[in-house]
């Protein structure tokens, strides 16, 4: 493709973008916001914003437009990404046998940098025309000690934002002062909709987003509480992180994108029906609205998001750089289906229309799509926020019910290793993103057991005997370094087999 027939990506130059990459069904400069998003990552952009493109394609109610808000300095650069685009991006759907859908999302209206602007988050968040404020703050993100399930008061930007009404940090702040201007003017409240890995998402947004409104007004955080919709969801799509190789294979397709996102064909989002304002007819686009969504989280939280923390720590040990390569070893295949089946499966409750082993079998499916290229990097980000949902529940459980948890032990000596050494098993250095990834280095160098007397991770994890045993087995066999592989083999066998 010559440079000169290569499009930039801005609502002008629509029309000139070449047919393989699909225009949005409707004008976006006809978009309005209805709706405030907190935390514009790749995932949002594959997910939420892809289903109200369709929305609006679909029943020409271009009212469900979406308005960015990053609360972090860092979103800078998504900020600046499409901004210089009109807020247009393209999406691309890799599939299995290496063919690719692109199209362009014209969802997004606006996008609003809270360092920069905090009274202007405060203003559209109060705007009459939004409806919904949805949420992707990550699990992290809810200050939520996950031992006790309640919110941490003891934190310095909690004391800030209390003492600056007007200039929060937190996204409780942000929340807190646009539903008051709400009331004061008489508007109806926002629905508020989590759609973060956590179980009962909406419910821990609702008793964080109390509890801080709880120490600012009592009387308010009882009004929100009575008054606004929490509704709980479950989301999922595979979406790496966007890499040089994306960009560029774009611009060979005539489109320069500064930050297109790719994901893979299968999403998935199951919404609680439970609105306090307007209802988007999501259910038209493939969303599901239900009465309970909790046994979907269950199950997709225990079953894949587990499943990547498995392949992530036990892969990472091994030199492995991608989910893909993981699930191109045989050992590692029969390990996830080993974990899902009986370490997994036993503790879910019933999903209605959900056929667990067929899930199963799709979720190993889309896990070996090789075109996705998700690295473990990723998968191990933030592992201390991710462990405790993910994992920690269903060990507890096998414990209680007498259940198999030797897969989730291997994952948790892995992860020790992983934080004390900071290595493969060949010496080479990993790199760790965690914001608790200091402390973790510190508890491990104190030990195996100390690592896993962390309770606010763990839980109370270090006083079941067994389980410990169990651990402490994995962990002197890699320690003595032994591959993990060989773990891994010895796993993948089923009991049965
Ligand atoms: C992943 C998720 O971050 C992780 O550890 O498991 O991002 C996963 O890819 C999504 O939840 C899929 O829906």
């Amino acid at each position: 493709m010559q440079t000169s027939t290569v499009k930039s990506l801005c609502r002008q130059n629509l029309a000139l973008l070449p047919s393989v990459i699909a225009q949005p069904g409707y004008n976006p400069a006809e978009v309005t916001t209805g709706i405030v998003h907190i935390g514009v990552g790749g995932f949002h952009r594959a997910h939420q914003a892809m289903y109200f493109d369709t929305l609006m394609a679909r029943t020409g109610d271009l009212s469900w437009g979406i308005c960015g808000v990053g609360l972090r300095d860092d979103d800078r650069k998504m900020q600046q990404a499409l901004a210089g685009q009109d807020h247009l991006y393209t999406l691309v759907e890799k599939h299995v046998e290496g063919e690719r859908n692109a199209r362009v999302i014209g969802a997004l209206t606006r996008f609003l940098l809270a360092v920069d602007s905090p009274e202007a988050v405060i203003e559209q968040l109060a705007s009459p025309s939004v409806k919904l404020v949805s949420l992707t703050i990550t699990e992290g993100g809810y200050n939520m000690d996950p031992a006790t399930g309640e919110f941490q008061v003891d934190d310095a930007l909690v004391q800030h934002d209390v003492d600056n009404p007007d200039s929060p940090k937190l996204v409780f702040g942000y929340l807190l002062a646009g539903l008051k201007r709400r009331y004061e003017r008489g508007l109806e409240p926002f629905t508020l909709l989590s759609c973060d890995n956590i179980q009962h998402n909406g419910a821990v947004l609702k008793k964080m987003l109390c509890a801080y409104i709880g120490l600012c007004d009592t009387k308010f955080a009882k009004w929100v509480s009575q008054n606004v919709a929490f509704p709980n969801s479950m989301v999922d799509r595979i979406t790496p992180t966007t890499t040089h190789d994306d960009i560029a294979q774009l611009a060979d397709s005539g489109v320069t994108d500064a930050w297109p996102v790719v994901c893979e064909p299968f999403a998935q989002w199951i919404i609680e029906d439970s609105f306090c304002n307007a209802k988007p007819a999501l259910n038209t686009v493939g969303a599901q609205f239900v009465k309970n969504v909790a046994p979907y989280e269950k199950l997709k939280l225990r079953m894949l998001n587990a499943s990547h923390s498995i392949l992530g720590l036990c892969g990472s040990l091994a030199g492995i750089q991608t989910i893909h390569e993981c699930m191109q070893s045989k050992a590692f295949h029969n390990l996830l289906t080993e974990f899902m089946q009986w370490e997994v499966a036993p503790t879910l409750d019933p999903v209605p229309g959900i056929a667990v082993a067929e899930y199963q079998k799709i979720l190993l499916e889309r896990f070996a799509n090789p075109n996705i290229k998700d690295t473990l990097t990723r998968i191990c980000s933030q592992s201390s926020a991710k462990i405790p949902v993910f994992l920690v529940p269903t060990i507890l459980d096998n414990l209680t019910n007498e259940g198999r948890y030797d897969i989730g032990a291997l994952t948790l000596a892995c992860w020790f290793y992983y934080s004390a050494r900071g290595t493969t098993q060949m010496g080479e250095r990993l790199q760790i993103d965690d914001s608790l990834a200091d402390e973790l280095h510190e508890a491990a160098l104190n030990g195996a057991t100390a690592f896993l007397k962390q309770t606010h991770i763990f839980s109370n994890l270090s006083q079941f005997t067994e389980f410990h045993k169990s651990y402490m087995a994995w962990v002197n066999r890699l320690l003595a370094n032994e591959p993990v592989e060989s773990m891994v083999t010895e796993l993948g066998v089923s009991p049965v087999d």
